[in-house]
C-alpha cells in the first residue's frame, strides 16, 4: 500500500460511488418483488428453496416458540450475559433520545400541538451467513421497542438445515421482537412491504442487507418507509504523531473483515505513522480468520494519505462523509465541533470501534457511502411519526379568519373560504 497525498487521490473509487447503480440488478429486484406481490407464500417458499437451498413448505416461514427455547439451550452463558449488558446499554442510550409529545396553549385561548406516535409494525432485516450479527438485532429492535413499537417482525434468511443461527434468535427475544420469519433477500422485503398469506405488511422495514436487499427497500419505499440505503461498512481514522500504529492497523482492519467492498482510511500528517501502519496492517492480516476478505477490502478500499495537518484531514473527512470516524489525536474534543459529516465519532484511543459496534449504546446501523450528509443513524424517531395538533378558539378564529378566507380565494379556493366564513363569527 503506498502512502498518497490529497492530490494523487481518487476518492470517487475509494467511496465507491457506484455502488448499487446496476440496472440489471434492479430488474431482477423488480422481478422477484411482482412476483411476491403475485403469489404471496408460494413464491416465498419457492424463491427460499432456490436462494437458500431450503424447502420450508413442511416447517413453515414462521419461527416457532419451540425453537426459540433450542436456541436458548444453544448459546453459552458468556454471550447471553454481554448480550444482556449490551442490551441494557443500548436501551438507555436510546432512552435519551425520547421525545415527548406537546402542546402549546396560546394566551388566545387555542392550543398548537405535536404527538408523538410510534409505528405499528415495523419490520427489521438480519442478514444471514457469516454477517448474521446478533449486535444488529439488538441495534434494529431495541430503538423500536422503546419507541414503543407494538409488532416488531424481523426477517433472516435460512441456512441449510431451515434453521437461524441461534444467537441470533436470543438475541432478537432478549430485544422484545415479536414474530421472526425464516425468509431473506428481496422476496422477504417484499413480504413485508407487501404481505403474503402469512406475513402481514408492516409500516417501515429497517436493517442492512446485501444489494438485493438494499435495491429492494430502495423499489418497495412509498409502499413503506425504510431507514436507509445501507452499502458495506467504512472506517476514516484521523489519527497525529499520539496514535500507535498496531492500534490504528487493529481499527483499520476491524472494519476491513466485515466485506471484501468494506472501506478503511487513515488519514495523518504524519508520514512516519502512516508508513508504520501499513507494515502493520501486512502484519496483522496474516493473523486474521477472514484474512481474505480483510485483504480484499484493504487492497481495493483501503488507503492511508498523508495530508499538510489535521485541518486539511478533517476537511477530507467532512467530505468523504465515513460511516464510522475515528478521531486518534491528542485532544480529541478540540476538534469534535468540525465534524460536519460522519455516522458516528469515536474519541481517543480507547474508542475503538467494536466499543460502538457491540456496546456502549449508540446505534451501529449507521449511514454509509457518503449519506452521512443527510442520514442520521438509526434513532427512536427512526420508529415514530409526529401528528399536528390544532384547536382554535373562538376568539382565534374570529381574529385570524379574514386572512385565511383572503389565501384561500387567491388559490381559487372557495370552499376552503366558507368553510372558515360559516361559522359566521364576522
Ligand atoms: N461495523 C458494522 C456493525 C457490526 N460490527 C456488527 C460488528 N457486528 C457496521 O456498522
Ligand atoms: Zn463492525
Amino acid at each position: 500500500m503506498e502512502i498518497k497525498t490529497l492530490k494523487e487521490l481518487d476518492l470517487t473509487t475509494l467511496t465507491r460511488k457506484s455502488y448499487g447503480n446496476d440496472q440489471l440488478l434492479e430488474d431482477k429486484v423488480a422481478e422477484i418483488l411482482s412476483e411476491i406481490k403475485k403469489e404471496g407464500d408460494l413464491a416465498l417458499y419457492a424463491l427460499t428453496e432456490k436462494f437458500d437451498g431450503v424447502d420450508l413448505r413442511g416447517s413453515g416461514l414462521r419461527v416457532q416458540k419451540e425453537e426459540l427455547t433450542r436456541a436458548y439451550a444453544q448459546v453459552d452463558e458468556e454471550f447471553l450475559e454481554a448480550l444482556r449488558l449490551a442490551k441494557e446499554n443500548i436501551t438507555s442510550y436510546h432512552e435519551k433520545q425520547k421525545r415527548t409529545s406537546w402542546l402549546d396553549a396560546k394566551e388566545d385561548g387555542s392550543v398548537l400541538g405535536q404527538l408523538l406516535l410510534p409505528l405499528k409494525r415495523v419490520g427489521i432485516y438480519v442478514p444471514g451467513g457469516t454477517a448474521a450479527y446478533p449486535s444488529s438485532v439488538l441495534m434494529n429492535a431495541v430503538p423500536a421497542v422503546v419507541a414503543g413499537v407494538e409488532e416488531i417482525v424481523m426477517v433472516s434468511p435460512p441456512r441449510k438445515d431451515g434453521t437461524l443461527l441461534p444467537e441470533v434468535l436470543v438475541a432478537a427475544a432478549e430485544a422484545g421482537v415479536t414474530e421472526i420469519y425464516k425468509v431473506g433477500g428481496a422476496q422477504a422485503i417484499a413480504a413485508l412491504a407487501f404481505g403474503t398469506e402469512g406475513i402481514s405488511p408492516v409500516d417501515k422495514i429497517t436493517g442492512p442487507g446485501n444489494i438485493y436487499v438494499t435495491l429492494a427497500k430502495k423499489q418497495v419505499f412509498g409502499t413503506v418507509d425504510i431507514d436507509m440505503l445501507a452499502g458495506p461498512s467504512e472506517i476514516l481514522i484521523l489519527a497525529d504523531e499520539s496514535a500507535k500504529p498496531e492500534e490504528l492497523a487493529a481499527d483499520l482492519l476491524s472494519q476491513a473483515e466485515h466485506d471484501p467492498l468494506a472501506s478503511s482510511i487513515l488519514v495523518s500528517p504524519d508520514r512516519k505513522l502512516l508508513e508504520e501502519t501499513v507494515v502493520e496492517v501486512e502484519r496483522q492480516l496474516n493473523l486474521l480468520q477472514r484474512q481474505e476478505i480483510a485483504r480484499a477490502s484493504w487492497e481495493a478500499y483501503g488507503a492511508a494519505i498523508l495530508v499538510q495537518d489535521l485541518e486539511e484531514g478533517m476537511d477530507l473527512a467532512n467530505q468523504i462523509a465515513p460511516e464510522h470516524f475515528e478521531l486518534v489525536v491528542k485532544e480529541p474534543y478540540s476538534w469534535l465541533g468540525r465534524v460536519r459529516n460522519a455516522g458516528a465519532v469515536f474519541l481517543g484511543r480507547f474508542s475503538p470501534e467494536p466499543v460502538g459496534d457491540y456496546f456502549a449504546g449508540p446505534n451501529h446501523v449507521l449511514p454509509t457511502g457518503g449519506t452521512a450528509r443527510f442520514y442520521s443513524p438509526l434513532n427512536v424517531d427512526t420508529f415514530t411519526k409526529k401528528v399536528s395538533v390544532i384547536s382554535y378558539s373562538e376568539k382565534a378564529l374570529r381574529r385570524d379568519g379574514r386572512h385565511i378566507t383572503h389565501l384561500a380565494r387567491k388559490e381559487g379556493l372557495e370552499a376552503h373560504a366558507r368553510a372558515v366564513e360559516a361559522r359566521k363569527l364576522w
